[in-house]
């Protein structure tokens, strides 16, 4: 039996480990990723592992997220960034200069070489055959000083996609389909593999939309081949000296293969509050709508804003409804501004927002009380808006610009003809905003501002664990239920005592002083807890307050290895139904932990003393992580292997 594409990237990849499903690999890290969000934090976890410059071929520094700059926190931190990026190797892409995962598409992806970036998305470079994966900021940080990347051997799981899109059906339709088959905790423990003959139909631009949207199916990347569309787009980006061709064995073997035929797919969207709540547009024609947002990294590449451009022409945005755009990028901001494109949309009504994540995050345009949002984005969960009561659906760049117009939910097909959309063959190439390192890394003093606070470092684990459940939660909780983001919540970042003020904020706004009061505990939850980004915060802000574990009926993948990380024990309850007999306030005992763990058994007990039972729990760590739970959390696993040398540099 040949070998599935994944496979033979990983392999060329694997320091240590059996590619088995499920068994520990370590991988070599070849290019990393950080945005501002989450890179300020692991460029002082990065700082304090001691080492003078990064490891990797490439590793770019993105400010993308938090541009708003209503204090002076924002700016403070993106001249940190700068001043990191210069000292230690790393590419620095200003504010302005894009999206990270679009312009890593641009300007940097590789196929068949592996990207490890501290964004949940960071899958989208996928989308040129690279094996790019998510993880928490201590994760890159590691991989920046030259360690490998851990992780379970994913099962590989085949999208085979046959046929061709019909005219208004795009790429976002496809992802959608595949969220609605496999629902959003469908891709945990896997890698997506697209093949089939219906991949020679999507241009790059296209899969990187699919491979984007996989980080909301849990998988731990997505990865299409690599062929002749793939060198048009790297030829047409001036790159085509990184192009290779990639592709998987035609008798290669998969643990799960999934058919969908173009030819058949319709327009589709997905409804509040979850990406996989999938519906046909024309299913839901009745919705009025009162805001309409187009960009994110999901759906604003030089394409997509084409399709709107050529939708929006001579027409008006509808007199309900607001329609906001942000360019994925410069390149494909100043393309659409030197064509036209950008009056036509300028000329409907639309309201042009600068090149960053902006709503997707929350940073601005909260849509009304109870207002009905449409977005090209790829997350929709309660709250994220900025709106706690609003409703916000998913969709592609073509519906949502019919819709802004109608101001209703409207199916594209309405408009009869599609749009016909020329690919460049030179994208316009532009590199201004991407600083290189300073060639005299010695000279460069870092700044810090006063909003940097020393970076929290757990105590080893004790003996025994015991403490008050301080919270119970449902199914499918993400990682902004547990620390928000927006434009009140983001500037802290790289301030844990105060961002930690908000942890399950739209929750139970009581947590934290709770937590405290109680001098820590456990939280417990249902299935998938902490889908979503890959915010470090959600597990160090929790940290901070003094949580000692998180007992659940399963995991997102990112978020349990960002709490072993942090020196959170995650455990996963080996009786599902056991969650029913828990209650808040019960009192739990984890009697004699450190032998039990160290005793390698997976299957440890929770005494809960208020209900007088015992209840079993797994935890599946491996070796590796059980030293790091003892040890109180990665980077005091690193000082012990070191000799010493981790410290916590950030004073102020
Ligand atoms: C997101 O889409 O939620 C983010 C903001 O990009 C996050 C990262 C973060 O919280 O900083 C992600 O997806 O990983
Ligand atoms: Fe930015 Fe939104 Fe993409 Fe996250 S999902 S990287 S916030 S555009």
């Amino acid at each position: 039996m040949g070998l599935n594409l994944t496979k033979k990237i990983l392999q060329e990849h694997l320091i240590s480990g059996e590619m088995t499903p499920g068994k520990e690999i370590a991988i070599r890290i070849d290019q990393t990723l950080t945005q501002d969000a989450t890179g300020t934090m692991a460029y002082l976890q990065f700082e304090a592992m001691g080492v003078p410059k990064v490891r990797t071929k490439l590793s770019v520094s993105y400010i993308d997220h938090n541009t708003l700059q209503t204090g002076f926190e924002n700016a403070d931190d993106h001249r940190f960034l700068q001043t990191m990026a210069a000292k230690y190797g790393v590419y620095f892409s200003r504010p302005g200069n894009g999206i990270c995962h679009q312009v890593h598409l641009e300007r940097f992806a590789v196929p068949g070489l592996t990207l490890l970036g501290s964004d949940s998305h960071t899958p989208t470079a996928g989308g040129v055959g690279m094996i790019a994966i998510g993880a928490g900021g201590l994760d890159v940080a590691a991989a920046m000083a030259g360690q490998p990347f851990y992780t379970r051997m994913p099962r590989v799981a085949l999208v085979k996609l046959t046929g061709r899109l019909q005219p208004w059906v795009t790429a976002k339709d496809i992802i959608l389909e595949v969220l609605r088959i496999l629902t959003v905790k469908g891709g945990v423990g896997k890698i997506i593999e697209y093949g089939g003959d219906g991949t020679a139909t999507l241009s790059a631009p296209e899969r990187a939309t699919i491979t984007n949207m996989g980080a909301e199916l849990g998988a731990t990347t997505s990865v299409f081949p690599s062929d002749e569309n793939t060198r048009s787009y790297l030829q047409a980006e001036g790159r085509e000296n990184a192009w290779t061709p990639l592709a998987a064995d035609p008798d290669a073997e998969y643990d799960e293969v999934v058919e969908i035929d173009l030819d058949k797919l319709e327009p589709l969207i997905a409804q509040p509050h979850s990406p996989d709540n999938v519906a046909r547009v024309k299913d839901l024609e009745d919705v009025n709508v009162d805001q309409v947002a187009i960009g994110s990294c999901t759906n604003s590449s030089y394409r997509d804003l084409m399709a709107v451009a050529g939708i929006l022409r001579g027409r008006s945005v509808h007199p309900d409804t607001s329609l906001v755009i942000s360019p994925g990028s410069k390149q494909v901001l100043e393309m659409v501004a030197r064509n036209g494109a950008l009056v036509d949309m300028i000329a409907a009504g639309a309201r042009i927002l600068e090149s960053t994540c902006g709503p997707c995050i929350g940073m601005g345009q909260a849509p009304r009380s109870e207002g009905v949002s449409v977005r090209t984005f790829n997350r929709n969960f309660p709250g994220r808006s900025g709106t706690a009561n609003a409703k916000v659906y998913l969709s592609s760049p073509e519906v949502a610009a019919v819709t802004a117009i109608y101001g209703k939910i409207t199916d594209p097909r309405v408009l009869g003809d599609p749009i016909a959309i020329e690919l460049p063959h030179e994208y316009l190439i532009d590199d201004k905003l991407i600083v290189p390192p300073s060639p005299e890394p010695e000279n460069v003093d870092i700044y810090r501002g006063p909003n940097i606070k020393p970076l929290p470092i757990n105590e080893p684990m004790p003996d025994s664990l015991s403490g008050k459940v301080l919270l119970k939660v449902g199914d499918n909780i993400t990682t902004d239920h547990i620390m928000p983001a927006g434009a009140k919540v983001l500037p802290l970042r790289s301030n844990i005592p105060a961002i930690s003020e908000h942890v399950f904020e739209g929750v139970d706004a009581t947590f934290p002083s709770r937590a405290k009061a109680a001098g820590g505990g456990f939280v417990v939850g249902g299935e998938n807890y902490g889908q979503g980004s890959s915010r470090e915060h959600a597990a160090l802000a929790p940290m901070y307050l003094g949580v000692k574990g998180v007992v659940v009926k399963s995991f997102a993948r990112i978020h349990r290895e960002n709490l072993i990380n942090f020196g959170i024990l995650p455990l996963t309850l080996v009786n599902p139904d056991d969650y029913e007999e828990i209650d808040q306030n019960d009192e739990f005992q984890m009697p004699d932990l450190r032998n039990v763990l160290m005793s390698r058994q997976p299957v440890l007990k929770i005494v809960d003393k208020t209900k007088g039972v015992e209840i079993e729990a797994r935890h599946d760590l491996t070796e590796r992580q059980v030293e790091i739970m003892l040890a109180g959390g990665m980077l005091n696993y690193i000082k012990l292997k070191s000799g010493g040398r981790v410290e916590s540099r950030a004073e102020v």
